[in-house]
């Protein structure tokens, strides 16, 4: 597929996916969502990628729908917006939710509406100190989609989740990941270094384990304790047999750096 709305690279165990229409603050329309759906598609079936960078173009990270895409000026026909979701947004969460890898969030600007929930469904989110998040939604008569109704109130507790989507206020990144809702936030000249830095690392990690860890953590949410004791007694069997669980024990106890494969 060629991609016209979005920049897609992989190389050395990291895939590199870029919102890119940042003349409408990389917000989606449906052809967006086509590119995005392809390359994830990419990455869940290329063994080679170890981890996902997800990050917008621009001054902006995502404005969410595009809303100039919507015809729904009094009097014109009623949109389906279950259909959109269904078509669109739905898949677009649980494609990303399902990668095995870790998917870092480089929230380079504003993440607004779906945007600000496509962030948090992430597995980490480092954002440069002049973005902000914003559940927009409230103020266009919508609920926050994308996720929003699950991860918010699983992240900073129900309080702050019902005051970010009944007042829609802009919540910077500094107070972002001081409430928990994201890893990290870092000054903007440092996103893309603090960025590469990470991905390296998570590139160079026990692939099988990481996949593992998400695993785990998704199904905890779930779950009783004896039930997830369960979960984590499977996961540590089958990567007991891993070359890296392997791997990481020589090299502990040879007192060098491990050299994981990913296998
Ligand atoms: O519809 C369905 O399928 C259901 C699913 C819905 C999911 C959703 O995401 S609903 C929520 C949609 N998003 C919003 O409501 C956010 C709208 N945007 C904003 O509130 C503001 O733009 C921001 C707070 C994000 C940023 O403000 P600011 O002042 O930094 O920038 P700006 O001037 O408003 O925007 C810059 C340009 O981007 C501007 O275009 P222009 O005037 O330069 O030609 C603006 O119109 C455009 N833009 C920003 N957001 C959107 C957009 N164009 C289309 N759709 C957008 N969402």
């Amino acid at each position: 597929m060629t991609y016209e709305n979005i920049l897609f690279a992989s190389e050395g165990g990291i895939a590199r996916l870029t919102l890119n229409r940042p003349d409408r603050l990389n917000s989606f329309n449906d052809q967006m969502h086509a590119e995005v759906r392809d390359a994830l598609g990419c990455v869940s079936a290329d063994s080679s990628v170890r981890v996902l960078l997800l990050t917008g173009a621009g001054r902006g990270f995502c404005a969410g729908q595009d809303l100039g895409d919507r015809a729904v000026a009094p009097g014109e026909a009623p949109v389906d917006l279950g259909a959109s979701i269904e078509r669109n947004y739905k898949p677009l969460v649980l494609g990303l939710h399902a990668l095995p890898m870790p998917v870092v969030c480089a929230v380079n600007g504003v993440a607004a509406g779906a945007g600000a929930n496509l962030a948090l469904a992430c597995d980490i989110v480092i954002a440069a100190k002049s973005a902000s998040f914003i559940q927009a939604f409230c103020k266009i008569g919508l609920i926050p989609d994308s996720g929003g109704t699950y991860f918010l109130p699983r992240l900073v507790g129900s309080a702050r989740a019902l005051g970010l989507s009944l007042l829609g206020d802009k919540l910077p990144a500094e107070q972002a990941a001081q409430w928990g809702l994201i890893w990290q936030c870092v000054d903007d000249d440092q996103l893309s270094t603090v960025t590469d830095k990470l991905l390296s690392q998570l590139a160079q990690a026990p692939t099988r384990g990481l996949a593992a860890i998400k695993e785990a953590l998704q199904m905890s949410a779930g779950n009783t304790l004896v039930a997830q004791l369960d979960v984590e007694r499977d996961l540590q069997r089958t990567l007991g047999n891993s070359d890296d669980y392997r791997e990481g024990v020589a090299a502990f106890s040879a007192k060098r750096p491990p050299k994981f494969t990913g296998r």
